[in-house]
Order: C-alpha cells, then structure tokens, then sequence
C-alpha cells in the first residue's frame, strides 16, 4: 500500500509522461512538415516510449490498490526554429524529468518504501538513457552544423538511429 504524498507524486509522474509522449509527438508533426522524415520517425518512436513510461507507471498505482489519474494534460509548442532548437527542447526536457523521477525516488527512500523504490530502479536507468542519447544527437547536430546540405545529413543521421517498433 502506497502512502498518500506516494500516490499524488506518481500520479504527478502519470501526467508528466503523457506531457512528454504528446510533446515529442507534436515534435514530430513540425519534422513531418519540414520534411524531416528521419527526425520525425526517430521522435515519433520516442513519443511511443513515453506512453510506455506512463503505463508502467499507470499499472503500478492501481496494482496497489490506488487509483491511477492522468489529469490535466497541457498542450506542446507547435513551432519551431530549427532542428537544434528541437532536440535541445528535448535533452532539457529529460532533464527535468530525471529530476522528476529522483525526487520520486527520495520520497520512496524517505518513506522506506522499498517497492516503489525497486519499481524507481527502471526508470532512473532509463533516463540515464534518454540523457545519453540526446546528448549523442546534439552532438552530431553540432559536428554536421545545420547550414545547407548539413540539415539532410542531421536527418539522416537522427534516422538512422531507430524508429517506431
Ligand atoms: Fe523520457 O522519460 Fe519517460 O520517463
């Protein structure tokens, strides 16, 4: 049985992880437009995962017999600048969500409450991830660079590195 602050932080988390899905699949809506297919196959897949994160989360609560709420759900930007502008968007937004899970996991280790800080466990490594993975991709933004023939060469290689399952 959760803790009352437990099940209003997880549910908390429900909401962020529906934010973050929808956020990336806007994302990829402003890469479609562009023409940007690998970007926004790449995001597309990454806005699948974090509906993934949210069921996880949404199984959890209601196994232990509280009730799971997703809330609220505040609308993504729809535009943006450039490529770059994108994924830093999203490396900042990960950020914020280790955060997010963290305080999480200092709740749970606050409360001795040892299965959600085993459930925790999957999340923590997977935003360790996330975090890599996106500091990868700016990274190649930077070393392409987004002038001329350079945005084709982003795409590709953001493609290239897996779309929707
Ligand atoms: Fe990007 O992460 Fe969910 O948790």
């Amino acid at each position: 049985m959760l803790s009352r602050p437990m099940v209003e932080s997880l549910n908390n988390q429900i909401q962020l992880e529906s934010y973050s899905s929808n956020l990336y699949l806007q994302m990829s809506a402003w890469a479609e437009i562009k023409g940007l297919e690998g970007c926004a196959t790449f995001l597309r897949a990454q806005a699948q995962d974090e509906m993934t994160h949210m069921h996880r989360l949404f199984k959890y609560v209601y196994e232990t017999g509280a009730l799971p709420v997703i809330g609220t759900i505040k609308a993504p930007p729809t535009k943006y600048k450039s490529v770059s502008e994108v994924f830093k968007q999203v490396y900042e937004h990960e950020k914020f969500i280790t955060g997010k899970i963290n305080e999480l996991m200092n709740l749970a280790i606050a409360e001795q409450d040892h299965s959600t800080v085993n459930f925790l466990q999957w999340y923590v490594a997977e935003q360790h991830e996330e975090e890599h993975t996106m500091q990868k991709i700016l990274d190649k933004i930077k070393n392409i660079g987004e002038t001329g023939s350079g945005v084709f060469f982003i795409d590709r290689a953001i493609g290239a590195l897996g779309g929707e399952k």
